[in-house]
């Protein structure tokens, strides 16, 4: 048995917190807010957004192997922000779910339990599967009951799972998807540091940083309009007002996997102050990648795969270039590049 997951659930706060960052934006607003809200609920976690480091390693083989995979289903209550609380479903307590990570040929033994404290029923389709639902079929499941299926990876790329229950659109936006990345059999070109994130859009019957518990809306989700889109499930996640930007160095190479698990929008993938170096849209790792690219349709249902160069210290903000949703719900993160300035590429006073 192979370990196709990352290093899992453990989530640590410890060490990235920052001051907030100048310019940036807060969710809240002070605008009349027509409903009043529950009090906020006790949480069941300290936080559902995934660490965006946590990817399992490359692929270094030349030979099929099988992996035992088993994915947990969790309904939690937590934080969106500060003092807003949301009943969440997640795979394994964490927005995105674990990323899978495979050869081509390799098979896959999926277990997916549910626990005995969930209220609802749950599945789950992988993109990167020849079969009835692409497994949801087979793995649909009540709480406190588990399900097995086997596949076999047939084709390379980068793909998403999700939750394909009847009210799946509500599932997913709860947080219910993830990604399986499926090497080709030659694995991926070498790059210093791998980042995965999640995007979905939250429906809720509060405004943005409204204080209290915010239940789901099934009619604005209808209308498609959210209240938050969010990076791994916490709008603003990755900055100076919640966990901190994730930091890398000067001169690494970085490859970044976006899981858009919507339900519905689309996002348009860019990173402030940066290029996509090399981008393999709709994680079309088999095909030669694109060169340059400034912002990338990420439709939901898909996974993109994009690598930047980092020759500058800056930090550089992943948004959805919708940019209402970066500015006021939450879909924009910080990556901050640490380093020696290098005049001759930018310069701040020439
Ligand atoms: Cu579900």
């Amino acid at each position: 048995m192979m370990t196709a997951l990352g290093a899992g659930a453990a989530l640590g706060l410890a060490g990235c917190i920052s001051a907030p960052e100048e310019g940036s934006v807060s969710a809240n607003d002070t605008e009349a807010q027509d409903e009043e809200l529950d009090a906020a609920k006790t949480t069941d976690v300290d936080r559902v957004a995934a660490d965006p480091t946590d990817v399992p390693d490359p692929i270094n083989r030349s030979s099929s192997v099988e992996h035992d995979v088993t994915l947990t289903t969790q309904e939690v209550t937590a934080e969106l922000e500060p003092g807003v609380t949301f009943d969440f479903m997640t795979f394994e307590g964490r927005v995105p779910g674990p990323m899978i990570r495979v050869r081509r040929g390799d098979t896959v033994n999926l277990t997916l339990e549910s626990e005995d404290a969930n209220s609802l029923p749950h599945n789950i389709d992988f993109h990167a599967v020849y079969g009835p639902g692409g497994g949801a079929e087979d793995t649909t499941i009540g709480p406190g009951e588990s399900a097995t299926i086997s596949f076999q990876a047939m084709y390379p790329g980068v793909h998403i799972y999700h939750c394909a229950v009847s009210n799946m659109d509500q599932h997913i936006s709860a947080g219910m998807y993830g990604a399986i990345l499926v090497e080709p059999e030659d694995g991926l070109p070498e790059v210093d540091r791998e980042l995965y994130f999640g995007q979905n859009e939250i429906y809720t019957n509060g405004d943005a940083g409204q204080e209290g518990h915010h239940k789901f809306d099934f009619e604005a989700m209808k209308k498609e309009e959210p209240t938050y889109v969010t990076f791994n499930g916490e709008p603003h996640a990755f900055t100076g007002d919640r966990y901190g930007p994730i930091e890398v160095e000067q001169d690494e190479s970085v490859r970044i996997f976006l899981s858009n698990g919507g339900p519905n929008l689309a996002s348009s993938w860019h990173a402030i102050g940066n290029v996509w170096t090399k981008l393999y849209r709709d994680g079309s790792l088999a095909s030669e990648p694109d060169k340059y690219v400034e912002t990338c349709p990420v439709r939901p249902g898909t996974v993109a795969a994009a690598e930047i160069d980092t020759p500058v210290p800056q930090p550089i903000k992943i948004v959805d270039h919708s940019l209402t949703r970066a500015a006021r719900k939450g879909a924009l993160g910080v990556i901050q590049v640490n380093g020696e300035e290098r005049p001759e590429i930018f310069n701040p006073n020439p």
